[in-house]
């Protein structure tokens, strides 16, 4: 064993559980962020601002050229009722601030690194196992499937929570669209390929990009899955995975891959990106389980990225009753 190794990417500190959420958030700044960071701060508040923390105007100019634009004829969405939060939302901005997107940084502060990035002209695939394989533009996806804003739980296995409003539809429409054939077992969802986009993280070949992840047919077609395309009754600012993300909510966030370009039905379970990475840590099924630590710490509890309260978590993320079934 050699006596000291260089920290691996995913195993940098914002990987880690949380006693004290500004201290870590500041430790878990990559050097490249931090920097950066440092930089803005002090431009944006003159001498006023804490030196390693945005000022408001610096915030703000951040949102809005991290936003999608133009805002489309899709949003807002009626809202669903059917699901009810027992918790305050979330604060937009914080929500907007306090991300994890691989691609771009292993930092929270994700959205400085976006910002060169040309999400326009987007298109998704659906392919493999399917009577009827098909490309959407964004505009097609939202005329094919009306969209309806939904509030859930979001739950990351580091720890931090929060909850919001996604906009999207139900994943089981494409699949009842797509129509798998009797072989398809599993779905699998792919991210952007980030090598050549502006702005993005020089990622190591070690690294199993492009962002994949998977889930059983079952899963997929549960009510609760959601193809999300908005967030906040608009739609997705980059950081957020803009312009399709995955949204599983009784699920570690991990599983929710950002930024779809490919949704695949096979045969068999296909290899992940964190579970690639660390099957230990990151397994394939990651249903959040308040029961089941991770192996460096507890996840009895969880906090609010806005509020930075603490609650206990909830097994399921608190959606026992719609998907315990899947498990029995
Ligand atoms: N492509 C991609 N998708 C991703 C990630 C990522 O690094 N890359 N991070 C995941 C993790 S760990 C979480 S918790 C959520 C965070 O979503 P949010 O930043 O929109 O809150 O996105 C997930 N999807
Ligand atoms: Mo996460």
């Amino acid at each position: 064993m050699p006596f000291f190794r260089r920290r691996k990417p995913w195993e940098q500190p914002g990987l880690q559980e949380t006693p004290e959420p500004r201290v870590n958030e500041w430790a878990a700044l990559s050097r490249r962020g931090w920097m950066a960071l440092a930089a803005g701060g002090i431009a944006a508040a003159g001498g006023a601002a804490v030196w390693w923390r945005f000022g408001p105007e610096e915030a703000a100019a951040e949102e809005k050229s991290n936003k999608t634009a133009p805002r489309s004829a899709f949003f807002p969405a009626k809202r669903n009722e059917e699901f009810e939060l027992d918790r305050p939302l979330t604060d937009e901005a914080a929500a907007a601030r306090y991300n994890n997107f691989y691609e771009f940084s292993t930092g929270k502060r994700v959205t400085p690194y976006v910002k060169e990035w040309d999400p326009s002209d987007w298109k998704i695939e659906v392919a493999g196992l399917v009577e009827r394989p098909a490309t959407f533009t964004m505009d097609e996806l939202g005329r094919r499937f009306p969209y309806e804003e939904r509030l859930y739980r979001h739950r990351c296995v580091e720890t931090w929570a929060m909850a919001v409003p996604w906009t999207g539809f139900p994943l089981r429409k494409l699949i009842e669209h797509v129509k798998p054939l009797a072989s398809a077992k599993f779905v699998k969802f792919v991210s952007l390929d980030h090598t050549k986009v502006k702005g993005a993280r020089r990622t190591s070949k070690s690294e199993p990009f492009p962002y994949t992840e998977g889930l059983s047919i079952a899963e997929a077609a549960n009510e609760l899955t959601l193809l999300a395309t908005g967030i906040f009754g608009h739609a997705l600012p980059k950081q957020h995975g803009t312009p399709v993300r995955l949204v599983v909510p009784w699920k570690y966030g991990f599983k929710g891959a950002k930024s779809l370009v490919r949704i695949e039905f096979v045969e068999r379970r296909p290899a992940t990106f964190w579970t690639t990475l660390g099957p230990e840590e990151y397994d394939f099924v990651a249903n959040v389980n308040p029961k089941v630590p991770h192996p460096r710490w507890s996840q009895a509890t969880e906090w609010d990225v806005g509020t930075r309260e603490r609650r206990p978590t909830l097994p399921f993320n608190g959606y026992g009753e719609l998907v315990a079934k899947l498990y029995g």
